[in-house]
């Protein structure tokens, strides 16, 4: 018998959501300027849970006053002081690990053994991380000449504005809230308006810890709440992830105040399977196997699923079929189930995206090799966001190859030889990852650097450890999140120039 967590608001549940949940400014709850609140839905039923605060421009200017007034002092605070939040912020998500799970299980969609292997211990390490990461920092002396020294220190920013996509609602609050924090500034940040409960329920958990105003919340919608906060005058930085058209918003935003962006986007990433993966069936080509299988990994709502298989001719045809064999066995079912492999998708719109791209692909000619429908699983389920994971085979010209879809969906192709590989996996607007899978150590690396990506997993895929760089080359954005190199994008430098001379210049 398998384990399934009880669903929240349900007895023996992990967690209880509130029927409302409020902005969050200055240390306190706050009801929005606008008076109005709109519904969060389960994607696991289809169902409203509960009800968000519906920011508009006055709640993010006030957030971002709280924010300054919190940074008199905070951005001032020890580097030992901050470290300290962070790490009991992490103490304290661990403590409640199932709890947090449960919750992001249910506002998302994502099968509950993701969330407790991979969404929350990622998140709660990326605290730990910076926590060390900022405590090691050090500043730089130049030696100008005998009597005069130039000092680098490395300064807050201020206040600075960050916009949240759905698909990893807590951990990607984490990657941009931890570099931020650990390096002294206070946050406005906007959840998606498909998922901000499980960001509450974690702030119930972690808010007396935070000094009141160092970070606010403001929920809403993209153009209600998100603009004003890209816009605003007063942050000195924002940070995005979600659609590339979105960024390209997010930018012209930024020009306003000639403020820096660091911007997360889409992408259309490539795996590639090299005909020396086959030369033999043991546990490499399993691994393999498993890495065309990550197609579907948190229901293909990753920027960098790897939603381009591409497979050497000569081994097309077997590895192929084992590939399917792999997919047909994929459980997909209630989230909340331990044993669920393909969870729900995180909203209707996306569901709706997601089953126009297949009527798209059929109509260009791609071929079907498994699923292409809504997967309906009855019961409660019914009213869920099901959809079955589906391999398209096709060519690179195709929509489907061209286009994020953000669904369990990939479409294959084959190649003939390395230069073909290399054309068609850079033959996309895109840039965020890749997969590369070879045994052959020279044709791994030579793979490796050709091609456009700003991560290139290498006979691995879908490892985010917080101390490797992860961000876009192309369309795919700008900057880098992860790796201690992310506090650059929340530091300036402050040079103090000083002569220490007793005489005329
Ligand atoms: O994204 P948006 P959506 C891709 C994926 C998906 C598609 C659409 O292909 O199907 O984008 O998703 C806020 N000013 N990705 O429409 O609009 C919005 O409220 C300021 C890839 O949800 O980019 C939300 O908080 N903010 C991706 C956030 O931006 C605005 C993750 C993301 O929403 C805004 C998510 C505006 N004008 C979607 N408009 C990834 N790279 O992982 C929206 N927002």
């Amino acid at each position: 018998a398998s384990t399934v967590y009880a669903a929240p608001n349900t007895p023996g549940a992990a967690v209880n959501y509130r029927p409302r949940y409020d902005n969050f400014i200055g240390g306190k709850y706050v009801p929005p300027a606008s008076g109005q609140y709109f519904e969060n839905v389960t994607p696991v039923t289809g169902k409203p849970f509960t009800e968000v605060a519906r920011g508009t421009a006055p709640d993010v200017d006030a957030a971002v006053e709280a924010g300054w007034r919190a940074f008199q002092s905070w951005g001032k605070t020890s580097v030992a002081e901050r470290a300290l939040l962070l790490n009991r912020i992490a103490d304290r998500m661990e403590q409640n690990l199932e709890l947090l799970a449960v919750a992001e299980t249910w506002d998302n969609g994502k099968p509950i053994r993701e969330t407790l292997a991979a969404d929350l211990p990622l998140a709660i390490d990326h605290f730990r991380y910076f926590a060390g990461a900022i405590r090691a920092q050090e500043g730089g002396i130049s030696e100008i000449d005998h009597d005069t020294v130039a000092y680098h220190f490395h300064e807050p920013l201020g206040v600075v504005g960050q916009i949240i996509p759905w698909n990893f609602p807590l951990l990607m609050a984490t990657w941009k809230l931890a570099p931020a924090l650990a390096a002294g500034n206070c946050v406005v940040l906007k959840p998606a308006e498909q998922t901000p409960a499980s960001i509450h329920v974690w702030l119930d958990l972690v808010k007396d810890l935070i000094p009141d105003g160092v970070l606010n919340i403001v929920n809403g919608f993209g153009i209600e709440a998100g603009a004003p906060l890209a816009q605003h005058p007063r942050i000195r930085k924002i940070a995005f992830t979600g659609e590339t058209t979105t960024g390209r918003l997010i930018m012209q935003y930024a020009t306003q105040n000639l403020i820096p962006v660091t911007l997360e986007l889409g992408g259309k990433s490539p795996n590639i399977f090299f005909e020396d993966v086959a030369a033999q069936h043991d546990a490499f080509y399993e691994k393999a196997q498993e890495g065309f299988g990550f197609f579907a990994l948190n229901q293909g709502e990753v920027c960098t699923c790897p939603s381009r298989a591409l497979v050497q001719s000569s081994i097309y045809d077997g590895f192929v079929s084992d590939g399917l064999a792999r997919v047909a066995g994929f459980k997909q079912g209630n989230p909340l189930d331990l044993s669920t492999q393909v969870g729900a998708q995180a909203s209707n719109d996306q569901l709706e995206k997601i089953l126009s791209y297949f009527d798209i692909g059929k109509q260009e000619g791609a071929r079907v090799l498994i699923g292409g429908e809504r997967a309906d699983l009855g019961g409660d389920l019914a009213g869920g966001y099901y959809v079955q994971p589906t391999v398209f085979e096709g060519q690179n010209k195709m929509r489907i190859f061209q286009e994020e879809i953000f669904g369990p969906v990939v479409a294959l192709t084959s190649f003939s030889d390395f230069d073909d590989a290399i054309s068609i996996a850079n033959d996309t607007l895109y840039g965020l990852g890749a997969g590369v899978w070879a045994r052959d150590g020279a044709l791994q690396y030579r793979a490796g650097r050709a091609i456009e990506a700003g991560r290139v997993w290498t006979n691995t895929y879908h490892q985010y450890p917080a101390h490797a760089a992860f961000g876009g080359y192309k369309q795919s954005g700008i900057g880098r999140e992860n790796h201690k190199m992310m506090l650059d994008h929340y530091q300036q430098t402050k040079n103090l120039l000083v002569s220490y001379a007793e005489g005329p210049m």
